[in-house]
């Protein structure tokens, strides 16, 4: 591990956070260094309990043998947060300057759930993160050449049809892909190119199984880590940073499924959905709650067909919720 500072560029990103000491390294470099901080040092506005965060750009000073004092944080391109419990109002920072989240999703075991999948949306929409659909395990409906056997199930091939239309349709990308057949694992690899990136998506959809496949050497472990272990250690567990083989940084957020719902004004929902978004201006009132208003454009687009009823469904559900489904929600 090399741990010299240069004295004209000062700055590095964090890539591991234990306790009271940090792991830095200037990316795209890989060569992390040990840091801490001295003194009080908070964002200004945070309530977060971790003030700094895993993917943040600090600034230092010291050297090797004194050792390294993180001085600054610098402005937060976009952050993930969670809330740490349901009473207090503190945050907890999941990870800082993310480039983008993949949503993790499957048709069959686990069987994706629309809201959660809306929900999750929503929250990167509030939170300033490009998002990305992956619907994994495709040759659960697409077949698996590799295994004469295996033939494609029609019925999860329509569902796989039905669920690609309505996300494609709302604005966002959906990726198919297969860790068993390696289908599509390639477009993956070239969209974590020189990008810090994070998995996200309910436990056994294969989330470790696809950061394995992008680089094998991490090794995560897969299914035999059962939800039950990670009950309750959500407050010990931390966040590090893994340099990919084929370029670009992953995230790992064990026991993370979801980010709660981040607080929103209910005017303000409809623009955390795009295909929203792109049509309330012609709303005829401004506010729309696109719910009981005459003349809404949005009403009108989901009459049309134009945008899927589960959406506004979601939508509405998300509402009328109020907080029951913030945190922890899945
Ligand atoms: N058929 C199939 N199974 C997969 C695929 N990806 C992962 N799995 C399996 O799904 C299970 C859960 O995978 P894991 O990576 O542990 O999921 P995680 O909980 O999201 O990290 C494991 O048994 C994997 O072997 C895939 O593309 N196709
Ligand atoms: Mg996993
Ligand atoms: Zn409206």
């Amino acid at each position: 591990m090399k741990t010299e500072a240069k004295d004209t560029d000062n700055s590095a990103v964090v890539v591991k956070h234990t306790g009271s000491h940090y792991l830095l390294s200037r990316l795209p470099e890989w060569e992390p260094f040990t840091a801490v901080v001295r003194g009080k040092l908070r964002l200004k506005g945070s309530s977060s309990t971790n003030p700094i965060a895993v993917g943040d750009v600090v600034d230092f000073v010291g050297d090797e043998f004194n050792g390294f004092n993180i001085t600054k944080i610098h402005d937060r391109k976009n952050c993930i947060v969670r809330r740490s419990t349901n009473l207090s109002r503190q945050n907890h920072v999941i990870a800082a300057n993310i480039d983008r989240v993949f949503l993790t999703v499957t048709l069959r075991d686990p069987e994706v759930k629309l809201q959660f999948v809306d929900r999750f949306l929503v929250t990167c929409e509030a939170y300033g993160v490009p998002v990305t659909i992956l619907l994994n395990k495709a040759d659960l409906y697409r077949g698996d050449e590799s295994d004469g056997e295996n033939l494609a199930d029609e019925d999860l091939a329509q569902m796989a049809a039905g669920f690609i239309q309505i996300y494609e349709g709302a604005g966002y990308q959906v990726l198919e892909t297969s860790v068993k057949t390696g289908f599509n694992i390639d477009v993956l690899k070239q969209m974590c190119k020189d990008k810090v990136v994070l998995f996200s998506g309910q436990s056994g959809v294969g989330k470790s199984s696809l950061v394995n496949a992008l680089d094998p050497s991490l090794n995560l472990k897969t299914a035999e880590i059962s939800q039950a272990h990670l009950q309750g250690k959500h407050t010990t567990t931390f966040y590090q940073m893994h340099p990919l083989s084929c370029g670009g940084f992953v995230v790992d957020t064990p026991g993370i499924r979801g980010f709660g719902l981040v607080d929103f004004k209910k005017e303000e929902l409809s623009n955390f959905f795009p295909e929203m978004l792109r049509i309330e201006d012609n709303c005829r009132f401004v506010p729309c709650t696109h719910t009981h208003e005459p003349g809404c454009a949005v009403k009108q687009a989901v009459e049309n067909g134009e945008i899927s009823p589960l959406r506004y469904s979601s939508y509405l559900a998300m509402l009328e919720d109020d907080g029951k489904y913030r945190e922890g929600d899945e």
